[in-house]
């Protein structure tokens, strides 16, 4: 819980704001996490729309949730959120006493405000298109009005009387008259509806009411009327009543129909909020900090080294000024795209080993150490650079990897004090996919639980006397505990050689089979890729949008 009171009263920000010389606004909102969204966009209040809270439990705006269940959903929405939120109260659930109960609930509750409308118990939506909706007696009303402004005890809580009369079609005269004895029962200010689609009739009411209280309008049908009509027209406070569920309507029912069509959340997942954005609004962040205060520290200790020294020869005139990990893909460089994805999986601690144009590798929150003789030396020394960055439990990667997120989530979880990722879907025939051919203890059995498979060798080029691989290893290790140690002896051992400029990651992973060191296999079906010429730089575009299967792409699905 927030434990710092905003600055200002909620209710005398929703006053101030029906009392501004400016044009207002306030954002439909229908739960906590839809308020905490309005006020992260800028806006200075909310309203709690009836129809989209009706809408979010299922239920049809003609008072079928009960008003306590309004009034707990809205509480949250005021405990999310600083700004001050305004209720439409539909007819105030009741009689003048349901009334007077309905304010009280409202301000223990932290609400700054509600609005009633003229119509009778049990309301109809007044945007639905049906028989004429009977309004409520004039004298009735004011009796609530007052009824409410009597029992409120901040004398800043807000009391709209909305004028449903151009709804039900009794025209401009009635909304006027019904206007002023609202204002005259003490309403603090006047909501006129309306459904055309045009804003004429709210223009002519702006225009006789003239100021004699604060004006809010809904302009959901009457939308394309420029808003600076209403900011001249006089109008204090414009409302958008239902435009965050819209919005969240559409994208539901987008991802909905995808997701039945597909099976697969593979090509959806990375275009939609990540769960750390919901934990973001949620303020998981502030728990934490509670948690680093009142228990002990869990954190990940996992560490990233990145080999990033090559310019990418197949990528010609492409990598003149920048080696390849730094060729943008959709706007993001590939070498950002893999610290994001490490930094997902609470890997912090990422070292990138630079080489080539190493100065135009300038993001932020990694280390980077040079490869000074990277022109005339391989991976593994490339590697060696960064061996003070081999901690107990590292994740050594190529810089060029482009994945789905859940093959590093699921390295991280994988046993093994030294496993490596192999893709199982068949090899492309492209010259540039024949390499880092993988030669496991036994085949994908793409069974649900994993399978305890070693790797027997690497080839870094296809040989031809060898028989079919068990798939692809894409260049991506993770060392941990014992594994770290053997990996070390592994790098110095082959440090002696005297081809040792030469050597890549594979002859690394030989060396350790070698030496009898077991490397566990996970096995992965596509879902990745590198980047060694211009045609895979445009596959990684599609990838990185999340497209589905090009022909040939190694995000095909076998
Ligand atoms: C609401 O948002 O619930 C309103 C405005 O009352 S309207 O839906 O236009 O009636
Ligand atoms: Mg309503």
């Amino acid at each position: 819980m927030d434990r710092h009171p905003s600055p200002t009263p909620k209710t005398a920000a929703l006053r101030a704001l029906l009392a501004s010389p400016e044009l207002e606004f306030l954002m439909e909102a229908h739960n906590g996490l839809s308020a905490r969204i309005v006020e992260e966009a800028g806006f200075k209040g909310i309203w709690a729309s009836g129809l989209t809270l009706s809408a979010q439990f299922g239920v049809r705006d003609n008072n079928e949730a009960s008003w306590t269940q309004i009034v707990d959903m809205v509480e949250f929405m005021a405990d999310a959120t600083r700004i001050p939120i305004l209720m439409d109260g539909d007819t105030g659930y009741g009689d003048f006493n349901s009334m007077r109960r309905l304010v009280k609930k409202l301000e223990s509750r932290g609400i700054a405000g509600v609005c009633i409308e003229d119509k009778l118990f049990p309301k109809m939506n007044s945007l639905i298109e049906g028989p004429r909706q009977p309004l409520a007696d004039v004298a009735e009303f004011q009796g609530k009005i007052r009824a409410g402004k009597d029992s409120q005890s901040d004398p800043d809580f807000v009391i709209v009387a909305r004028v449903e009369a151009l709804i039900a079609g009794w025209g401009l005269g009635e909304a006027l008259r019904r206007a002023e004895a609202y204002h005259a029962a003490g309403a603090d200010a006047i909501l006129i509806h309306s459904r055309k689609s045009r804003a004429d009739e709210i223009l002519a009411f702006a225009r006789e009411w003239a100021g004699r209280s604060p004006l809010l309008i809904v302009p959901t049908t009457y939308y394309s009327t420029p808003t600076d009509v209403f900011r001249a027209a006089g109008v204090s406070v414009l409302i958008w009543a239902n435009h965050t569920l819209r919005a969240a309507i559409s994208a539901m029912q987008a991802l909905a129909r995808e997701l039945h069509a597909t099976e697969t959340l593979v090509n959806v997942e990375d275009r939609i909020a990540p769960v750390s954005e919901i934990f973001r609004l949620q303020r998981a962040d502030e728990l934490l900090a509670a948690q680093r205060q009142y228990a002990a520290p869990r954190e990940r200790t996992t560490a990233a080294v990145v080999l990033a020294a090559s310019r990418g020869e197949g990528l010609r005139e492409l990598t003149e000024d920048r080696p390849k990990a730094m060729l943008p893909v959709a706007g993001r460089p590939l070498l950002r795209r893999l610290v994001d994805e490490f930094k997902k999986q609470g890997i912090d601690a990422v070292t990138v080993v630079a080489g080539y144009q190493a100065r135009s590798i300038d993001l932020p929150d990694i280390e980077v150490v040079e490869n000074p003789g990277h022109a005339e030396s391989g991976e593994l020394a490339s590697l060696a650079c960064a061996r003070k960055a081999i901690g107990e439990d590292t994740v050594v990667s190529y810089g060029d990897l482009l994945f789905r997120s859940y093959i590093l989530r699921d390295l991280l979880e994988s046993a093994g004090e030294l496993v490596v990722v192999v893709d199982s879907s068949p090899i492309p025939e492209k010259r540039g996919q024949q390499r880092d051919l993988a030669y496991c203890s036994a085949p994908d059995d793409h069974a649900l639980f994993p399978q305890d498979v070693k790797l027997l060798r690497v080839d870094a080029q296809p040989r031809p006397e060898a028989d079919a691989p068990s798939g692809r290893w894409i260049g991506m290790l993770r060392v941990r505990g014992r594994g770290r140690s053997w990996l070390l002896q592994a790098l110095d051992a082959l440090a002696q050689r005297p081809d040792f400029c030469r050597l890549g990651l594979p002859d690394l992973l030989n060396c350790l089979i070698a030496m009898g060191h077991p490397i566990q296999v996970l096995y992965v079906s596509g879902h990745w890729l590198d980047v060694n010429d211009p045609e895979d730089l445009r596959r990684a575009v599609d990838f990185a949008y999340g497209n589905p299967a090009l022909p040939g792409s190694r995000e095909a699905v076998p």
